[in-house]
């Protein structure tokens, strides 16, 4: 079985580090898999009594490759990301062994790294296991005694979307060895369930889109009054019958604009350790918090989080409310800047320059893309700078029904003539151009006519 050469290489290659010496380099990826990825990596070498040095980044680049150069690590262990950029890790590293435990699609290169990605055996690195699923596996080979860990590589997979329509191949393993640690049970597959007011729960809730509701604070409000609901309950404090109606009239309002109305219930995976209202209890909230830690680059305070430290985890507990507080401030700065925006056909332009984060413009891109503010089916187009000298651009399209748009392609066809590749899927792309590029940038983008096919 594929699956299975696959394990017995991630064993092998975890047997020959545990073997060998010297202090291990570790370098992983800023978001909630990459986070969870170094959590558990870092914490498994901690229990040989390894040594090792950690460092978290955006993206692997040229320019973010060049701080290793010099470095005379014998073992460079990649996690969530490399297996886009072996050439330039072949390039910019010199050292004696580089393991890549990566679930991205791999660049086409021969190479002379221990590469671990489930793509080159058959598996599918978008499903069936996230970073921090690899690192886990890793880490089970080092010690048996890691599978304290594999609620955390839930949580990376929760991170990359791997649990929508349940956990599949490698990630049901985890699953299995996380059990005893884990109160499961079924519920709305709804973000906040600890800690959100039900009124803000339900304007939020993106995944299930309610038609109506979704992105109205006032329709969430009338929508629980008429319920009889306290709108400023938390979903965790319903009663048995509270719950019964609020999950029926979430369906009907779902019934005849979506295709799977019924599909607003899932599993809910708690923390036994963690208190109730705890944003660490969810797998999912954990998941958006070691999200809020990277966004703000305190991705230290995230793996203190994973890792339980008591006095940090407070620290990245309230780094999930500076988060929120700098998405509503960048969404003011939209609204009261609308005189900067570009807008040309189905096409809005919107350059943030240094006003947003680059870490948060594509989560800004997205809730207005998700707020009815433009027709269905309009482009949207942000732009912020990086501290690199860079500017970041993400694209998203407004509405929620399925067009025939491929955002990526799109976005691609423009940076591409500018010598940069754009990055993401079908609903959501991303590319990070040189800044003198921009104005340039905006230029193409204006002539761009997409047909989009209404459903
Ligand atoms: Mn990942």
């Amino acid at each position: 079985m594929m699956m299975q050469s696959f394990l017995e290489k991630v064993k092998q290659e975890a047997e020959n580090l545990r073997n060998g010496n010297g202090t291990v380099r570790v370098i992983s990826h800023l978001d909630a898999d990459g986070i969870s990825s170094a959590a558990i990596i870092t914490k498994a070498l901690k229990r040989l009594n390894k040594k090792f040095a950690l460092t978290i980044v955006k993206q692997i680049s040229i320019n973010t490759l060049s701080q290793f150069k010099s470095e005379s690590y014998e073992t460079f262990l990649f996690v969530d990301l490399g297996s886009g950029n072996l050439a330039e890790i072949k390039e910019a590293i010199n050292a004696k062994k580089i393991i890549i435990l990566d679930h991205h699609q791999p660049e086409h290169f021969e190479n002379n790294f221990i590469h671990l990605n489930p793509m080159l055996f058959g598996l599918d690195g978008n499903k069936d296991v996230s970073g921090a699923g690899l690192a886990y596996l890793f880490a089970k080979s080092l010690d048996e005694k890691n599978k304290d860990l594999s609620t955390l590589a839930l949580v990376g997979a929760i991170g990359d979307n791997q649990d929508n329509g349940g956990f599949t191949s490698i990630n049901k393993i985890i699953l299995e060895d996380a059990k005893p640690y884990l109160e499961i049970t079924t519920g709305l597959r709804m973000f906040g369930a600890q800690t959100k007011h039900l009124c803000k729960l339900l304007q939020y809730s993106t995944d299930p889109y309610i038609p109506g509701i979704t992105g109205s604070e006032q329709a969430s409000k009338e929508f629980l009054n008429e319920l009889g609901i306290n709108p400023e309950k938390k979903l965790i404090h319903l009663s048995k019958e509270e719950m019964k109606n609020l999950v029926t009239s979430i369906i009907l309002q779902r019934l005849g604009s979506e295709e799977n109305p019924e599909d607003v219930l899932g599993p809910i995976y708690l923390l036994k350790t963690e208190q109730e209202e705890s944003p660490l209890k969810d797998l999912r909230e954990f998941a958006t918090l070691l999200n809020s830690c990277g966004r703000l680059n305190r991705y230290s305070l995230g793996i203190a989080a994973c890792i339980g430290d008591k006095n940090l985890k407070e620290a990245a507990i309230s780094t999930l409310n500076d988060y929120k507080k700098e998405l509503i401030s960048s969404l003011n700065w939209f609204y009261n800047n609308k005189e900067k925006i570009i807008e040309v056909g189905n096409l809005v332009i919107i350059n943030a320059e240094n006003h947003v984060r680059d870490t948060i413009i594509g989560t800004l891109t997205s809730m207005i893309a998700k707020s009815n503010l433009y027709p269905e089916n309009t482009i949207i187009i942000s732009m912020a700078h990086t501290a690199e000298e860079s500017t970041k651009i993400s694209m998203r399209c407004s509405g929620h029904k399925n067009n025939n748009l491929n955002l990526k392609e799109i976005l691609d066809s423009i940076t591409s003539k500018l010598g940069f590749q754009a990055g993401g899927h079908r609903n959501a792309a991303g590319a990070l151009i040189h800044r003198e590029k921009e104005s340039e940038f905006i230029g193409l983008a204006r002539a761009v006519r997409v047909k989009t096919r209404e459903c």
